[in-house]
């Protein structure tokens, strides 16, 4: 029986991918760097350190020390924050609140089990911070997805057993770190390609059925 869902923030609940493309083509942009919609896509659910080394691995004439890649990550998130104030309430995904709706009605726990460090911020900027018993985001973590250091945490601070949490993800990486977190994964969007996924849904609302 489950007990709990686990969401995945960026691209569930709300789609930041957009913000996220237009503050690292800047970056790109500027080191001459070819970055388009697809790499973007490389990105999903994988910590901002190794985002920014996916896109300098398209600079293989170009090296780059540590303070240098500190620093470059440190500027994307400085125009992707101000990016995220411009979110609201109307971001929240087709069917997100229905679903969180249906869940409490069921008495069962709602989750965030996020790589991003802004988790909290984007939760707050649309008004969704208070409905989720525990948030667990990438300032918590040292390992990100496909590690289920991120989904184990969250389970544990719940006290459930990870085989009664169901994980809901829209990236490849994090179906694979709920998998290794003896999980059951639900995918959305682009995920409902992975072999990994227990369940794939076309709408959020639908894992309702399944709880
Ligand atoms: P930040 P999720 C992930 O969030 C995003 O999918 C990924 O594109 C991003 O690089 C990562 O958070 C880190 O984000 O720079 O805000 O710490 O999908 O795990 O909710
Ligand atoms: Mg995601």
């Amino acid at each position: 029986m489950m007990r709990a869902v686990i969401f995945d923030l960026d691209g569930v609940l709300v789609s930041t991918d957009h913000f996220h493309y237009m503050a690292w083509k800047q970056i790109a942009d500027r080191l001459g760097i070819p970055f388009d919609e697809d790499t973007n896509n490389r990105l999903r659910g994988v910590s901002r350190m190794e985002s920014l080394d996916i896109i300098l691995s398209g600079a293989s004439d170009q090296q780059f020390t540590d303070e240098q890649k500190q620093s470059l990550a440190e500027e994307k998130n400085a125009i992707y924050r101000k990016l995220l104030e411009e979110l609201s309430p109307a971001d929240i995904l087709p069917g997100v609140t229905e679903t969180l709706e249906g869940l409490q009605t069921k008495g069962v726990a709602a989750a965030i089990g996020s790589s991003s460090k802004n988790a909290r911020f984007i939760l707050e900027q649309v008004g969704l911070l208070d409905r989720f018993t525990i948030v667990v985001d990438g300032n918590q973590i040292s390992r990100s997805k496909p590690d289920p250091e991120v989904f184990l945490l969250a389970a544990s601070l719940l006290e459930c057993d990870a085989l009664a949490c169901l994980v809901v993800e829209d990236a490849v990486a994090g179906v694979q770190a709920g998998v290794h977190a003896g999980m059951q994964v639900a995918a959305v969007g682009d995920a409902i390609n992975s072999k990994d996924a227990t369940f794939k849904l076309q709408r959020i609302d639908q894992l309702l059925k399944l709880i």
